[in-house]
């Protein structure tokens, strides 16, 4: 058993070693364990970073005297927060890394990975350097001046994109705010990005730490129950329901309860759709499962969800892309149930709030409502449409075009070549859309997608920080030629640490993506194609970028593809290979999966000269009309 200390000495003095700012950070992080069910975690597992002169002398020496908590050099500071959050999601919120800037540029580098951490809730640790306390040697080396105040940096752009946001100005301000950013980050409910910024000449002050301070301690992640009336109430809706839903968000991910939400679908026959977050609840070929919702989402999911008079969201924030732009719920009458850890989420769509971890809530309700079946012929529907969505998406997995080959095919083959214990990572671009609708998950965790902040360049460095969580499974990222063009470095990264990434990217000469929106907004897509300059326009000859000459110039075995068969044998040819590879596939810009049975609010010129634009008004004005407010 762990001796509990008294803190004092044999004369009655607090023990203490004297560390400096930066030493007893590192030695407070590496002594904070998670508990959950039974198992514990060491909750920081490493620490990112590149150094400057705003952290080499202090965190920089911390990390090399006491090599505890290991370092991982990086070549982004962007880059290092998105493998730290990815690491995060992988371990399903209960590990995760810490990252360590510079001042100045590297400090604000990483202000995007914290606004894609944060609105992910997924855990992430700054430790951004910042300027000096002491002032008097101001401005220093990268330092943004205020004429108006000597209190602010610009590390206080962390603010907004934090869930915690503190800076450290004194050695005993430790105590507390170190504390307090892991309650935050262990916090179901409120974790996001918690960044401390430390001023350079702090970190390397000495102070006299209490032993007690530095000591091991275990954060519960609590499993905690909803209101008893609310659940009452819940039952009553679900029982008096004719067309319930269930919508799978990330929190069923985060909370493990993937067995939970299938006994109650299959108990029921409520049928359940996934959010971006929430793919994989359920693996694909579950009876209940109807696929993706939204925006992104399958016939049977959108049409399941315009007539539903009852939602159940689990563990979802309600974007714009599973709602459909507030148009996807259009039953008179429709009413909510929500089940959160967080309260904000909870009570959207004026719903009945279950605050509570999924997982026991799910199980609590189950309860509530057992001897609850949907009838035969709703039942029957969600199969109908299951398998007219089996056949539509193997039709698309099956089309063959002569090179360039399309989106859909590249998806269908790769997710036949890959084992279910593999993980698919995207982030942006066309196909978070496409592999909502087309990929077959197989198990909670198998499919990483990053489509809260759909981040450019997450792609590499995220699926960087999935092999780190967990090097056993083999993982496949899935990038856009725009995205790699964006962020590729940590291709060095990956080989340097010695973890494998299979990358496939799909290049289709610029943004399929926005090409497509522009040219459905009434546009004509400029400033969507990689081409050379003609005049005013982009309408020169394709900008040939030999990508599979730069991933090899970064150490990567790589190979260049035009058909089915040749990305079969490159796809195995790459799982041989001991490190990373990166298989360049070209893919047509234009041939695009279709949407189905949705809508997405992006709005269009009130006033054109354009034909186009004016009918893309006309369209927009009338799909906007189904718009709702739910009270
Ligand atoms: C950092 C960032 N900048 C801009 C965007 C807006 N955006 C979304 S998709 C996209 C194009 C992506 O191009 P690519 O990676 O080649 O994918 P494709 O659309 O061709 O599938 C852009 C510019 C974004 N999501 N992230
Ligand atoms: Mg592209």
């Amino acid at each position: 058993m762990e001796q509990i200390s008294s803190g004092y000495s044999g004369d009655g003095k607090p023990m203490t070693k004297r560390l400096t700012v930066a030493q007893a950070i590192i030695a407070f992080l590496q002594n904070q364990f998670v508990e959950r069910d039974g198992r514990e975690y060491h909750f920081f597992e490493g620490c990112l970073g590149i150094f400057g002169h705003g952290n080499v002398a202090g965190i920089g020496q911390a990390l090399e005297q006491d090599p505890g908590l290991r370092y991982y050099l990086f070549r982004n500071e962007q880059a290092m927060v998105h493998a730290a959050a990815a690491f995060a999601k992988t371990t399903f919120r209960m590990r995760t890394l810490v990252c360590t800037s510079s001042i100045g540029p590297g400090a604000t580098n990483m202000v995007t990975g914290a606004a894609m951490a944060t609105i992910n809730r997924l855990p992430v640790l700054l430790l951004p350097g910042d300027i000096f306390a002491r002032r008097n040697v101001a401005p220093v080396l990268q330092q943004l001046e205020s004429p108006s105040t000597q209190d602010i940096s610009v590390n206080d752009c962390f603010k907004p994109v934090s869930r915690y946001w503190d800076r450290i100005e004194r050695p005993e301000q430790l105590l507390s705010s170190l504390p307090e950013a892991v309650r935050v980050l262990t916090s179901p409910a409120e974790t996001g990005a918690a960044t401390i910024s430390l001023p350079q000449d702090v970190q390397a002050e000495a102070f006299d730490f209490p032993e007690d301070f530095l000591r091991k301690r275990v954060w519960r992640i609590p499993r905690n129950r909803c209101d008893a009336a609310s659940l009452t109430r819940a039952a009553e809706w679900v029982r008096g329901a004719k067309r319930p839903l269930l919508i799978a968000g990330g929190g069923v991910l985060y909370s493990e309860a993937s067995e939970a939400l299938s006994k109650l679908a299959q108990a029921t026959g409520i049928p359940v759709c996934e959010t971006q977050a929430g793919k994989g609840s359920l693996a694909f070929d579950h009876p209940q499962q109807l696929g993706a919702v939204g925006v992104t989402g399958t016939p049977g999911a959108n049409i399941i969800a315009r007539e539903a008079d009852l939602v159940i969201g689990i563990g979802t924030r309600y974007s714009d892309f599973t709602t459909a732009s507030k148009t996807a719920f259009q039953d008179a009458s429709v009413r909510f149930i929500n089940i959160n850890v967080s309260e904000f989420d909870a009570f959207k769509h004026a719903a009945v709030t279950l605050v509570g971890d999924a997982r026991v809530t799910i199980g609590e309700l189950q309860h509530a409502i057992s001897g609850y079946k949907v009838e035969v012929g709703y039942a029957a529907k969600v199969s109908d449409f299951r398998l007219a969505w089996e056949k539509e998406s193997g039709r698309i997995h099956g089309i063959r075009k002569n090179p360039p080959i399309t989106q859909g095919e590249v998806i269908g083959i790769i997710n036949d070549f890959t084992e279910a214990s593999d993980v698919m990572v995207c982030a942006a671009g066309s196909m978070p859309g496409d592999l909502h609708k087309l990929w077959r998950t197989r198990r909670p965790g198998g499919y990483h997608m990053e489509y809260g902040y759909s981040c450019m360049g997450y792609e590499i460095a995220g699926g960087l920080g999935v092999k780190m969580a967990d090097p056993k499974h083999e993982v496949y990222v899935l990038v856009g030629d725009g995205s790699y063009l964006m962020m590729a470095q940590e291709i060095v990264t990956s080989l340097q640490e010695g973890y494998k990434l299979n990358i496939i990217l799909l290049d289709n000469h610029g943004f399929s993506s926005i090409g497509g929106l522009s040219q459905s907004c009434g546009n004509e897509g400029m400033g969507t194609e990689y081409r050379y300059r003609k005049g005013d326009q982009y309408k020169g000859d394709v900008i040939a970028v030999d990508f599979a000459a730069n991933a090899a110039s970064l150490g990567a075995w790589s190979t260049r593809v035009r058909t089915g068969e040749e990305l079969k044998a490159a796809l195995a040819e790459a799982r041989r290979q001991p490190h990373t590879s990166a298989v360049v596939v070209e893919t047509a810009f234009d041939q695009r999966v279709p949407g189905y049975e949705s809508w997405w609010d992006v709005p269009i010129a009130e006033v054109s000269e354009s034909e186009s634009v004016k009918a893309a008004r006309r369209r927009y004005d009338q799909a906007r009309k189904k718009e709702r407010y739910f009270f």
